[in-house]
Formats: structure tokens, C-alpha cells, sequence
């Protein structure tokens, strides 16, 4: 996800910064690669599930960059297990492409699975009023953490809500076959199951 010539940034909910100001969700961390201002912020007046949800905002008019809002989980209750991955989403003027995403990595970090929903006929792109979307993939009984969660590349407004990561059986169709990478990710500390996704804090 991250392209070369533009600077990148991992950020946590536990740092405080001085500018831009993000309202990080709790419990979750921020990736970018952006050479425009961006705004991530929970929205109290879009919400397909309680009060809030969260928006991500990139200005400019380059569509170059990647906003990514991320969060781990000890992989423990999904190993050899098919998993769905799946949440409310919502656009507004998106140029290029938003979407959920979903990562299986083992104990060294190497890739196992991985989906983005970037083909062409997945992505969440333009104007869309909110509709639930999904990634269903096999875990690897070999998988250490589970790593997912929402993207906006380009420019435009995206939302997410009602975010949920669910065991599922084996008639229902997988989104991504899986595959071995060998670059190395970011891994935020592991939780023991997945918090805060319907962005209420
Ligand atoms: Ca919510």
C-alpha cells in the first residue's frame, strides 16, 4: 500500500499531536502515506450502528497517497477457521477508491492472506450511501494476528460503521485465495479479540 515518493506515518490513539489533529478512534492506530491534509474523525451525525461512526477525509487534488486506519488481534479464535470481515461504508466525491481490508500474518509477520477489495468491481468509489460490504478468508492454522480494517486512497470523504469480524462456515464464498508475501507490515500490539468496531469511542 505504500508508494514511494510520499512520506508515511503510523500513528497511534495514545499520542497526541500538535498538527493536523486526528480523532483517532480508541483502540485503533492510523497509517498514511499522504502529501495532502487529512482528517480522521468518529462522526456523530452518520451512524449505521449507535452513535457514531468514523470519517476519513483527504483533501488536494493529487488522488497519490493512502489514508488506512488499522487494528490487531491475536488470531487465536479464527486459526483454520473461515472468517467474515465485514462493515457499513459510505462515500462521498471518492476519487480513486475506499474499502475494507483484512491481513492474516504469521509468527514472523509474513503475509498469509490478504484482501483490499481494490479490483475494480469491489471498491467503493464516488458518491455511494452506505452498504454493507465484506471480505471472507480462510485463516492459516499457522496465523499468529489478524490485522484489519478501513481505507481510503485518494481523495473524498469515506465512512465506516458497524464494523464486524465473525466466524463463518464453508458455503459461504471466499473473497481472496491465500497467498505468501514476504514484505514486512506494521504490526500494532495484538489485542485479545477486536474493540470498538462500531467507533462508539
Ligand atoms: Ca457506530
Amino acid at each position: 500500500m505504500i508508494r514511494k515518493g510520499v512520506s508515511c506515518l503510523l500513528l497511534s490513539s495514545s499520542l497526541a499531536l500538535a498538527q493536523p489533529i486526528h480523532e483517532i478512534p480508541a483502540d485503533w492506530h492510523l497509517a498514511l502515506a499522504s502529501p495532502s491534509p487529512i482528517t480522521v474523525k468518529l462522526d456523530h451525525f452518520n451512524a449505521t450502528s449507535g452513535a457514531s461512526s468514523v470519517e476519513i477525509a483527504r483533501e488536494g487534488s493529487s488522488t497519490t497517497g493512502f489514508v488506512a486506519l488499522m487494528q490487531a488481534t491475536d488470531a487465536a479464535d479464527y486459526r483454520g477457521r473461515r472468517v467474515r470481515f465485514s462493515g457499513d461504508l459510505k462515500t462521498q466525491d471518492v476519487k480513486d477508491w475506499g474499502g475494507l481490508w483484512f491481513r492474516v500474518l504469521d509468527a514472523r509477520g509474513k503475509t498469509l492472506a490478504f484482501d483490499n477489495m481494490q479490483k475494480e468491481e469491489r471498491r467503493v468509489t464516488g458518491d455511494t450511501d452506505w452498504q454493507r460490504r465484506d471480505i471472507v478468508i480462510d485463516v492459516s492454522d499457522r496465523a499468529a494476528n489478524v490485522l484489519y480494517g478501513v481505507t481510503l486512497n485518494g481523495t473524498g470523504k469515506f465512512w465506516a460503521d458497524g464494523l464486524r469480524l465473525e466466524v463463518v462456515d464453508q458455503s459461504v464464498p471466499i473473497t481472496a485465495k491465500s497467498s505468501t508475501l514476504n514484505a514486512k507490515v506494521w504490526l500494532p500490539s495484538p489485542l485479545s479479540s477486536p474493540r470498538n468496531l462500531d467507533f462508539e469511542e
